[in-house]
């Protein structure tokens, strides 16, 4: 019995460890995402009004890349954008995205690093976003 238990232990430890890590959570300069691919995807949800589903976005270096943003905030004030500062002050801007609709952005290549994105109009919604 205690040596099934002395096993199970560490394996529910990793299953948590794994979970903190593909959550990206925590602010904006400590989240730590990897690249998945050139698709990325964030939302707003209804539930979730003037905020985005993750505080971190990546994708590889050198490379354009799209991001498709939902925005399913149904606030009248809910119209998002997103906007990603590099620190030579060249950056990304997205259109707005009006609450309850879609839209895909087309991203230039970024070099390696990690960069912060932000809405325009409510700066407290931002995240890191990760070239590599
Ligand atoms: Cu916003």
């Amino acid at each position: 019995m205690s040596a099934v238990r002395l096993f199970v232990l560490p394996a529910v430890c990793i299953t948590f460890t794994t979970f903190a890590l593909t959550a990206c959570s925590g602010s904006s300069p400590d989240a730590t995402c990897s690249p998945n691919g050139t698709e990325l995807h964030i939302a707003v949800l209804e539930s979730q009004s003037h905020q985005f589903t993750t505080d971190c976005l990546a994708a590889p270096s050198g490379v354009p890349f799209t991001i498709r943003f939902d925005n399913q905030d149904i606030s009248p004030h809910g119209n998002h954008n997103i906007h990603i500062f590099d620190g030579d002050g060249s950056s990304f801007v997205g259109d707005i995205a009006p609450h309850g609709t879609s839209i895909t952005y087309e991203v230039p290549a970024f070099e390696a690093g990690t960069y912060e994105f932000q809405c325009d109009a409510h700066p407290a919604m931002n995240g890191a976003f990760i070239a590599k």
